[in-house]
């Protein structure tokens, strides 16, 4: 007998939802950064133990929707949540509950969905922090667990996996037990370069930038040739972007490579393109081609 289902990851924008998939899934299938609003489609990560399979369903962070990619970001949340099996519902621990946290607490209460909390983050709070948190944290009133976790090094993370598996329904796998991920390729890589321009960028840029994956070339040498489009909004975001004779996008590029050839464990040549497009996340249409549902 076997049991498996969706947990779905609920928490504001930089609670560490992305961080602590790629910890329970053991690899890196969603990209992380100090920027809010990091995860801007569903990502399943896929956990497979001897009898058990969880899908983790991570979700872009919840806030009041700002235009329609945010608005679309927040559909998908409410969208998975009501379908999910369990909900892992992720507090930042170095910032106090805030409304943001209440909203989310109020919706998974009216909801059936079986719940667990975790206090992340607990790697940069000293015992008495910890402990004031985890209070507060019980003051949302969501019943279930309630863990201290550090979703960056693992800590705490284990008893978490134990408990959610136990809210799993009896049923068979519903992925291949050594699949961690459901992007395509794709999908993988283009989240790869967009992670290396959240690094190093501020302010709006982050939020104002997409990348697609033009074309995959395998060349007969066993070269793999990527070409993507980093999009911007304005002609100063491409600008900053390229960078003094084109420094920036050179950066960005080598370091996404790095990533990409981890990933594949394979020669890559990246190729990037920065372009203007006005408005694209207005574009309904260019956020139905990239995915954004
Ligand atoms: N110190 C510490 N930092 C963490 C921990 N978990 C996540 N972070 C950091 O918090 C930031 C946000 O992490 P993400 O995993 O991208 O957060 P998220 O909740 O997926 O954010 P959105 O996708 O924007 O909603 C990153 O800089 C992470 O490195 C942790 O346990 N300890
Ligand atoms: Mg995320």
């Amino acid at each position: 007998m076997t049991r498996s289902g969706f947990v779905a990851l609920a928490g504001r924008p930089n609670a560490g939802k992305s961080t602590l998939v790629n910890q329970i899934v053991g690899g890196k299938v969603a990209i992380v950064s100090d920027k809010p609003q990091t995860t801007r489609r569903e990502i399943r990560g896929v956990a497979t133990g001897d009898d058990w399979q969880l899908v983790l369903v991570d979700l872009p962070g919840v806030q009041r929707p700002r235009d329609p990619l945010t608005e679309r970001m927040q559909r998908q949340v409410e969208r998975t949540l009501a379908d999910a099996d369990a909900a892992l519902f992720v507090l930042n621990g170095e910032q106090q509950i805030g409304a943001g946290d209440r909203f989310i607490a109020e919706a998974l209460k009216s909801s059936a969905v079986p719940t667990v909390t975790v206090l992340n983050k607990v790697d940069q709070l000293d015992r008495d922090r910890t402990v004031r948190a985890l209070a507060a944290a019980a003051e949302l009133g969501v019943e279930g667990e309630l863990f201290p976790i550090s979703a960056k090094s693992g800590a705490g993370v284990g008893p978490v996996v134990e408990q959610l598996v136990t809210m799993l329904p009896e049923g068979p796998f519903m992925y291949p037990p050594d699949e961690r991920s459901d992007q395509s390729l794709e999908l993988r890589l283009a989240e790869l370069v967009r992670e290396q321009v959240l690094l190093r960028t501020r302010e709006e840029l982050p939020h104002a930038v997409e990348v697609e994956i033009d074309e995959i070339e395998e060349r007969e040498d066993g070269l793999l040739v990527v070409r993507a489009r980093v999009w911007a909004e304005t002609e100063s975001q491409k600008g900053i972007l390229v960078g003094a004779g084109g420094r920036m996008v050179k950066a960005i590029g080598t370091a996404a490579r790095r990533e990409i050839e981890a990933l594949l464990d394979r020669r890559v040549h990246l190729d990037l393109h920065v372009r203007v497009r006005r408005g694209w996340r207005r574009d309904e249409a260019l956020l139905d081609r990239l995915g954004i549902e």
